[in-house]
């Protein structure tokens, strides 16, 4: 039995039954975990959520701002659909309403305490332990969850602000600031406020900025965290066991590349990506 923490899918279906081959995942034995973002931008949503919806319990995912987006697009359409998105298919098919409540029961995080591993789909805000963290997440899937809520939270939760955490925030802004941590962070400034706005490698990124698992500022944890979103994000192993943390977003939607972390063994499984297999179909 292993546990296989996958990366941001973003309707990439190819990529992932190529992925679940290269893998030799058994759903009787082994667990995938996705670190969210399973649709938009990428060519085949409906058919990767179908698909994924169909592995049953073998599956845990965690909430990405693309699903977040896809919930509110079905929900509140009058105000989503004039963003641009591929998630057409999605919506005119019968099992939309299926889909989306079952993406409206996924946490922003998972912890599994036995692996001693936390899944996010962004990151944790620094600030934060873990205990914290499991409680704040709770906080909006209770609101995704609950039918009379989600409409007007949906409609409301959109927005950057506000960027700094205070334990004492209150509505909608504290909902908004965990949904933006949990789901779109990077990087944060030194005064603990969020930057949503830069997506480079920390290489070309403002030295005026922190990526949220090196701020200085962060809690201290035995925690490992695997997390999605951020695909221009490279790290070595040294700076993997350092901060504790696994990124696995490579790109599926622009690289085609997807790739499995093998929790059990920190062991990394990546599909070849589509230019390398253009060449030699063309060869
Ligand atoms: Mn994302």
């Amino acid at each position: 039995m292993a546990t296989y923490a996958v990366g941001d899918i973003q309707g990439c279906l190819d990529e992932f039954l190529e992925l679940l081959e290269l893998i030799q995942f058994d759903k009787a034995k082994d667990k995938i975990w996705l670190t969210g973002d399973l649709v938009n931008r990428g060519p085949d949503s409906l058919e990767t959520l179908r698909e994924i919806k169909a592995m049953g319990q073998s599956v845990i995912s965690v909430l990405g701002n693309h699903d977040l987006y896809l919930i509110a697009l079905a929900r509140v359409p009058e105000i989503f659909s004039r963003y641009k998105h591929t998630l057409h298919d999605i919506l005119s098919s019968n099992d939309k309403e299926e889909l989306v409540d079952w993406l409206r029961s996924f946490p922003l995080l998972h912890y599994d305490k036995k692996l001693n591993f936390a899944l996010v789909h962004a990151g944790i805000y620094p600030t934060w332990d873990l205990a914290e963290a499991l409680t704040y997440s709770e906080e909006v899937t209770n609101m995704l969850k609950d039918e009379s809520e989600i409409d007007s939270f949906l409609r409301e939760l959109y927005g950057d602000n506000p960027l700094k955490w205070k334990p004492t925030l209150t509505g909608i802004e504290r909902l908004r600031f965990i949904t933006n941590s949990f789901t779109r962070m990077r990087y944060c400034h030194q005064n603990h406020s969020l930057d949503l706005r830069e997506k480079k490698h920390p290489r070309h990124a403002s030295p005026n900025l922190v990526p949220w698992f090196a701020a200085p500022f962060r809690r201290k944890t035995k925690v490992s965290v695997v997390f999605g979103h951020w695909s221009s994000l490279t790290l070595n192993d040294a700076h993997k066991r350092e901060h504790r943390v696994f990124p696995t977003d490579t790109g599926a939607v622009w690289k085609g590349t997807l790739t499995a972390l093998r929790i059990d063994d920190l062991k990394y499984f990546t599909t070849i990506p589509r230019s390398k297999k253009n060449f030699s179909a063309n060869n």
